[in-house]
């Protein structure tokens, strides 16, 4: 320990003058608060433990308080990493967790490596062994209770203290530290912070129980008070900047017919507001992706359609098939946002994808392709808006196109119907919404039921699109929901065209379904326990209804057992019925009512779960084209 005298004259807080160095220094607990704090994040999600128990006492620290830290206690530890892979999805903040050592931890993996191939910004800190004990040679003593005992000869070797964090390190985060020397702890964490905004994916910081009380130096807090996504990213290749950007802007005024593609990573690297600008500047036509849904506003004038290759809708497939130069901003290539590698491009059309640690100009017609590594396409999304030239733009898009609008895909809904399909769903969803609100949907049939839907203005759409884990939207809506109360209004742009009023407070909407339901439900107590207004539609149509597409429509394992879903919000906490309202729905009318009803405000209680009554059978065209999509992919696999 550094021997340390108090100095509380001064600052009225309880510093410590470090006597060898004569710095001020706090306790490595508020340190690491503080920085979390400085990166943006109010909030903390997590399970306690004894591990991370002497960390969370630093929570209650006044000077902490006052800055709007708050803790905001999960179920368990998959749903605290889920919740903070929402609170990051809708504030672009880092979500931040915290577990304690192996129970907690590996519960909350699946999360965190979710949030990795989706590229959401999650700092997961676990309360690990005493470094005495992780340092101690006698390490036949030191079997701790959470930890797993070696393989062979267990009684007799000791365990290994960093087995956690060898599982997760390179593999499902972009930076690990696990704290082993407190001189070195202060930087580590600010290591850990700035790669998760440099590479917009999770990051861990691993903390012996007995650092927190330890004392470190402020000298970082004051070297550098803020993270930001700017302030991490900095740039230091200005020329080639400037040269790829002017590359672009010539073959952006010698195109007839451009199109822009907001992909995913434009809204994680903060770009949407600037993709927005370089649309409605330049009239450019766009497409989103299945990933990026809701970063470019499909109201605006030149919005062509989600493109999904052979997997969506023929009508912008026609479209994006007129385009001679394709700028895909921000682009994740994977299945499902390339419609399982269908997508094709007009013969001769020359593509420019744009990533964070690559811009690619190729040609696929004839695979040739240029690589510039090491550039944030951000940069140059940024220079693309300030220096072109729109008068240099000169179209040649074929006047008889349109914009892309909803009822292009012709969903037909027989009038007469006494029961509520996906159809009806599709058909009426887009006017339960009203402009800016936030939509979190779960992994299902209603998953693909929405791809297509054209949005109204400003309305921010979450889904986990590629990863697919059902259970997700639930307690990452608790997450979206606490964002909103730290955050409100955070993504309503004041410079877009048709503003949302001052006045109105956006809606948080989920769409779940009932097999996903039952795998993270208990968190809906925490949506009562932390006011968070929702709607809840609960699609019940018996069970795993996207599994008996692909297979086994009426196999037992596709079921999964009836609830009383409006009974769940008062056995979970709202005991006298004061806060939450439930109810069932069962045919196109009451849906229709109730929709209205909501989308105008009427709204007497703060959580309203409404459960929906589908058929077993009942799925979107859109996850049909997708199944049969995939099984002509799998059986091309087996036929090589
Ligand atoms: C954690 C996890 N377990 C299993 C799956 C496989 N899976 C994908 S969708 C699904 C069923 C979803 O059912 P439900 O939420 O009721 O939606 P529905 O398709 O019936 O509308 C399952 C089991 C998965 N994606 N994630
Ligand atoms: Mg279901």
């Amino acid at each position: 320990m550094t021997p340390v005298t108090y100095d509380n004259e001064s600052t009225g807080k309880f510093n410590f003058i470090n006597l060898n160095t004569g710095e001020k220094e706090i306790p490595f607990g508020e340190y690491l608060f503080q920085r979390i704090l400085d990166c943006g994040t109010k909030s903390v999600f997590g399970v306690p433990g004894d591990f991370n128990l002497p960390l969370l006492e630093y929570l209650y620290e006044p000077q902490l308080l006052e800055q709007g830290l708050r803790w905001i206690g999960n179920c368990n530890e998959l749903n605290a990493a889920y919740a903070a892979d929402g609170y990051s999805r809708y504030s672009n903040k880092i979500g931040c967790l915290i577990t304690t050592y192996g129970v907690g931890e590996l519960s909350a993996m699946n999360g965190i490596a979710g949030a990795f191939a989706e590229n959401t910004k999650v700092l997961h800190i676990v309360g690990v062994a005493r470094s005495t004990d992780s340092r101690c040679k006698d390490f036949k003593n030191r079997n701790l209770h959470h930890l797993v005992p070696q393989l062979k000869d267990s009684n007799f070797l000791g365990p290994n203290h960093k087995i956690y964090y060898e599982m997760v390190k390179d593999k499902i985060c972009c930076s690990a530290e696990y704290l082993e020397d407190i001189h070195d702890a202060c930087n580590q964490v600010d290591k850990v912070i700035t790669d998760i905004y440099k590479y917009s994916k999770p990051g861990y910081i691993f903390v012996p129980a007995d650092f927190v009380n330890m004392t470190v130096p402020t000298t970082n807090l004051l070297k550098k008070p803020t993270f930001t996504m700017e302030n991490c990213i900095v740039s230091n290749n200005e020329q080639d900047i400037i040269n790829i950007t002017n590359t672009i802007l010539d073959m952006l005024y010698q195109s007839n017919t451009p199109a822009i593609i907001g992909d995913v990573l434009t809204d994680r690297y903060s770009g949407k507001e600037l993709i927005n600008r370089l649309i409605n500047e330049t009239h450019i036509w766009n497409f989103a992706s299945v990933n990026g849904k809701s970063i470019i506003d499909e109201t605006n004038q030149t919005y062509m359609g989600l493109y999904n290759g052979e997997e969506g809708p023929t009508a912008v497939k026609e479209r994006f098939l007129q385009c001679d130069l394709i700028l895909n901003f921000g682009v994740d290539i994977n299945e499902i946002n390339q419609g399982h590698y269908s997508f094709s491009y007009k013969p001769g059309c020359k593509l420019i994808e744009l990533h964070p640690t690559y811009i690619r100009f190729s040609t696929p017609d004839n695979g040739k392709e240029q690589i510039f590594k090491g550039i944030n396409f951000i940069h140059i999304l940024k220079s693309i808006v300030e220096s072109i030239d729109v008068g240099q733009l000169t179209y040649q898009y074929p006047i008889s196109v349109k914009p892309f609008c909803t009822e292009e895909l012709n969903f037909k809904h027989d009038s007469n119907s006494e029961i509520i399909t996906q159809t009806l769903i599709q058909n009426k969803f887009i006017d339960y919404l009203n402009p800016g609100d936030v939509v979190v949907c779960e992994t299902g049939s209603v998953q693909f039921a929405m791809r297509d839907l054209v949005l109204p203005n400003q309305v921010k759409y979450i889904s986990q699109g590629f990863f697919l884990s059902i259970g997700m939207a639930l307690p990452a809506a608790l997450g979206v929901g606490i964002a909103m109360q730290d955050f409100p209004r955070s993504h309503i742009s004041n410079n877009c065209e048709s503003a949302i009023s001052e006045s109105y407070t956006p809606r948080l909407i989920l769409l779940e379904g009932d097999g996903a339901a039952q795998m993270t439900i208990q968190e809906l107590t925490s949506m009562i326990r932390f006011n968070v207004p929702i709607e809840i539609m609960l699609w019940n149509n018996n069970g795993y209804t996207i599994e008996r597409a692909i297979l086994g429509p009426t196999r037992t394992y596709n079921d999964v057992m009836q609830w009383d879903w409006t009974k769940l919000l008062e056995a979970f906490g709202d005991f006298g019925k004061k806060e939450t309202k439930s109810c069932t729905l069962e045919t196109p009318i009451q849906l229709i009512e109730k929709m209205a009803q909501l989308k105008n405000g009427q709204k007497d209680k703060m959580i309203e779960l409404i459960e929906v009554k589908l058929q077993t059978l009942d799925y979107p065209k859109q996850l049909r084209h997708m199944v049969e999509s995939a099984k002509v992919k799998s059986a091309g696999l087996f036929n090589k």
